[in-house]
């Protein structure tokens, strides 16, 4: 357990994962509690809060205590709230998450951060999985790691939104307008925390290939990392009920939505906190 002034954090797994304890999230904080979440986010890679009554404005002001909101080019929003996307997933509205992944990472500075609520849950299922790609990283051998750390790669928001499933009927106009605006983009294998820490860069939603490679040897080593991130050792599974809020830093963990609960739907709301260009 860790203490802070004003909550508490218990870890959930060794690598990954803490429950607060002592915060209501829809009451004005004060700027050490936001410091404090903020180095206790980045240390745990995510957090999780219960009993939380947060509305879309709260959220959104929740959220917005620690950057600029991003706006999400083809998810739809909450009415009057355009920061909090609904990810919402029906039999006959499948979701894109249902894989490691990152969120946004095909822009040059992909989110810092996201805090995610429940409104509609399945009876059971529809867990969410956390993955350090700090730890990850640290349980390579040292020849591996001294190859993906010279490595760079690129991130497509075409590889996540794929033509076939997004590009096409009401859906087609917006996703050809994101796709003119968000061009692929190449970040770090490796990246770098200011703090010094180092993890892994790759998900399965938007990485399309290592630009240094040939494409089988760039196929087969995105597969390794990609499959070595979740091993079971670097996640937490978080089992949702209504009122429980997860905020995670999305600079250095993958996450992966369980899709176990069709024809029961699920609807979550989404902000997105923006952050810095990877190096
Ligand atoms: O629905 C979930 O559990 C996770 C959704 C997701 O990937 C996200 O909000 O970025
Ligand atoms: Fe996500």
């Amino acid at each position: 357990m860790t203490q802070f002034a004003d909550f508490a954090v218990a870890p959930l797994t060794p690598a990954v994962g803490g429950l607060v304890s002592g915060l209501d999230l829809a009451r004005p904080l004060s700027d050490r509690t936001i410091a404090n979440l903020r180095a206790a986010v980045a240390e745990r890679h995510v957090l999780f809060f219960e009993n939380q009554l947060l509305d879309p404005a709260a959220q959104r002001d929740f959220a917005s205590r620690f950057g600029k909101l991003h706006v999400h080019p083809v998810y739809p929003h909450v009415e009057g709230v355009p920061e909090i996307t609904w990810i919402e997933t029906r039999a006959d509205s499948l979701p894109d998450n249902d894989n490691w992944h990152t969120d946004v990472t095909f822009i040059e500075t992909p989110p810092f951060g996201a805090v995610l609520t429940p409104k509609h849950l399945p009876p059971n299922g529809g867990d969410t999985l956390w993955s350090s790609t700090v730890a990850a990283y640290g349980a390579l051998s040292e020849p591996i790691r001294r190859l993906v750390d010279g490595l760079t790669a690129e991130h497509d928001f075409q590889h996540g939104f794929r033509r076939h499933l997004w590009g096409v009927g009401e859906r087609k106009a917006a996703w050809e307008r994101a796709v003119a605006a968000n061009p692929p983009v190449v970040h770090p294998v490796v990246r770098t925390l200011d703090d010094g820490r180092r993890g892994l860069f790759v998900n399965e939603g938007f990485t399309s290939r290592i630009i240094e490679l040939r494409s089988k040897e760039s196929e087969a080593l995105l597969a390794f990392l990609i499959a070595h991130i979740a091993k079971p050792e670097f996640t937490v599974r978080w089992r949702w009920k209504l009122g429980d809020v997860a905020f995670w830093d999305n600079r250095l963990s993958t996450h992966y939505a369980t899709l176990d609960y069709l024809p029961q739907g699920r609807t979550m709301a989404r902000a997105a906190i923006l952050g810095d260009r990877p190096r």
